[in-house]
């Protein structure tokens, strides 16, 4: 299988950093792609029509997408199951982490292209505040709802992990640890993983 993207990309980066901790090193190949928000790009668009990465190609051709599925299929593909089990409460606990943080990667990406896309004449202030909110809400509700799923190594605390790395990356001035001094250090521990470093930024 292959998997498209960039690993500037929170998504790709979750995707990639999933197929680590899942064992999945040497059964897929990485092919770097570039996008941009007004650009089509034929290679993904042959995939899915949306055409955003991540976009995972099956070894039978098939597009698998977006990153929450791609997930999904890489736990399935490889069996590690402790990464999003099947139990119902802790599953739908963990795949709601996991939504809570793809929802911060969204308004993260959004600001990015707000501040570093968009035509200066073409600029909406309240939108751009709003997004930088939603980032903050998010930052705010793991401090304080979430720790105790961000103690597994399971896909939730993986896509935190990835988002907060792109906050740092892209988003220095929000400043998210100091108001967050649990997730600081959660984020400190899990960077320090192999497959954090493996797929760093
Ligand atoms: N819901 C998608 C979001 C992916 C996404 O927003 N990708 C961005 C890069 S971080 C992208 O491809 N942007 C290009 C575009 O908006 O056309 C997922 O989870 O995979």
């Amino acid at each position: 299988m292959k998997i498209y993207g960039d690993v500037i990309s929170p998504f790709v980066r979750m995707c990639l950093v999933t197929a680590h901790e899942a064992g999945l090193q040497g059964k897929f190949e990485f092919v770097k792609t570039n996008v941009k928000p007004d650009e089509v790009n034929p290679v993904l668009h042959r995939l899915s029509p949306v055409a955003k990465v991540p976009v995972l190609e099956t070894d039978h051709g098939h597009g698998v997408h977006d990153s929450r599925v791609i997930i999904e299929y890489l736990v399935h593909t490889s069996g590690h199951t402790t990464l999003l089990p099947h139990d119902g409460v802790k599953r739908f606990r963990i795949l709601t982490l996991q939504a809570l943080a793809q929802g911060g990667a969204d308004a993260a990406v959004s600001l990015r292209y707000e501040q570093a896309a968009r035509p200066a004449e073409k600029r909406w202030p309240e939108f751009h505040d709003r997004q930088k909110q939603r980032v903050l809400d998010v930052v705010g509700d793991l401090e304080r709802n979430w720790m105790d799923v961000l103690s597994g190594v399971n896909v939730g605390a993986i896509c935190t992990a990835c988002m907060l790395g792109y906050l740092d990356f892209r988003h220095d001035a929000l400043q998210w640890r100091k108001a967050a001094p649990n997730l600081a250090a959660f984020e400190k521990d899990f960077a320090a993983r192999d497959s954090m470093k493996a797929w760093s930024l």
